[in-house]
């Protein structure tokens, strides 16, 4: 596995990979890498000749109270879990490099970007879309692979690549779960033992949720009261948003009719989890 951190060194990398006709896909992290990321990795080397992974903490994706500083960075970890995935090339470039003195270009994200996530980290999708448009021109994948644990930005990475003609395929991996149903992800390291248990309650509310939705419920209210309900049970839980939304707008409805989506957003003490289930009636 090749350890690219220079821009110019990935463009000339993946240049020789197309005039070779070897398709690329690519994987985009901010590393910390747990099996969610590992199940991306495979996805893309199933279906493509040659996978890149890129490891970047994007400054612009978190707000000025966010944990940027405190964001894990575990560079070994992560380049021996690509190894082991067999990826091609472990791209890392620097901040200084991706967003140099004078950088001075946002993608501004619309009416989508706006709302749950976007709503509670103003311009936070703004950063995300940004810097995959960034790592897309330098890279310029065949495929990019995209995990479905962060719904929200999965709708907005394609709503971006239609908008703007990205000749990139969009792939979205299911999300996956530890045995009680958390969902992976870097920041539940930060659970103590005991929120850790609690953090389980994600699962089960959404789990909830599409149960009243399989026995006939079609009031939107009624399965959202249900997940809430739920999750008020545990006391160290704060629930932030709990909603059904429609799969594409992420608009929330009233009546259920067609397949929705189930998101929630809940802080276990300091620490602030998302999971989503889609779900047809
Ligand atoms: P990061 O949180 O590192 O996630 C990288 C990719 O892994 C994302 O597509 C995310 O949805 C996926 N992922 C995370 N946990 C997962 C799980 N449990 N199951 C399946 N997929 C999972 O998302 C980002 O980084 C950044 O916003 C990024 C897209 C890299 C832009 O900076």
């Amino acid at each position: 596995m090749k350890i690219i951190k220079s821009i110019r060194q990935m463009q000339k990398w993946a240049d020789g990979q197309r005039r070779r006709g070897k398709s690329i896909g690519f994987v985009p992290t901010m590393g910390a890498l747990h099996d969610g990321h590992g199940s991306l990795m495979r996805a893309a080397a199933r279906r493509c000749d040659s996978v890149v992974v890129s490891i970047f903490v994007n400054p612009t994706q978190f707000g000025p109270n966010e944990d940027y500083a405190r964001y894990p960075r575990d560079a070994e970890n992560d380049a021996a879990l690509c190894r082991r995935e067999k990826m091609d090339v472990l791209f890392m470039p620097t901040a200084e490099a991706v967003y140099p003195e004078g950088h001075d270009t946002k993608i501004r994200v619309g009416r989508i970007g706006e709302v749950l996530e976007g709503a509670v980290r103003p311009g936070h999708f703004s950063g995300v879309a940004t810097v995959v448009a960034i790592l897309f021109e330098i890279v310029r994948p065949d495929v990019a692979f995209f995990g479905q644990k962060d719904y929200q930005q999965t709708v907005v990475v394609n709503r971006m690549t239609r908008d703007l003609n990205f000749p990139v395929k969009i792939v979205v991996s299911p999300t996956v779960r530890e045995k009680d149903g958390l969902a992976m992800s870097s920041r539940n390291r930060f659970l103590s033992a005991e929120e850790r248990k609690t953090a389980g309650v994600l699962f089960k509310a959404l789990q909830k949720g599409k149960e009243r939705i399989g026995q006939g419920e079609r009031d939107a209210a009624a399965v959202r009261d249900a997940m809430t309900l739920l999750i008020l049970e545990e006391p160290a839980a704060r629930i932030e948003y709990a909603v059904v939304a429609n799969l594409e707008t992420l608009e929330e409805v009233s009546e259920i009719k067609e397949r929705v989506v189930l998101l929630l957003a809940v802080r276990i003490g300091r620490t602030r989890l998302i999971d989503n289930l889609p779900v047809r009636p």
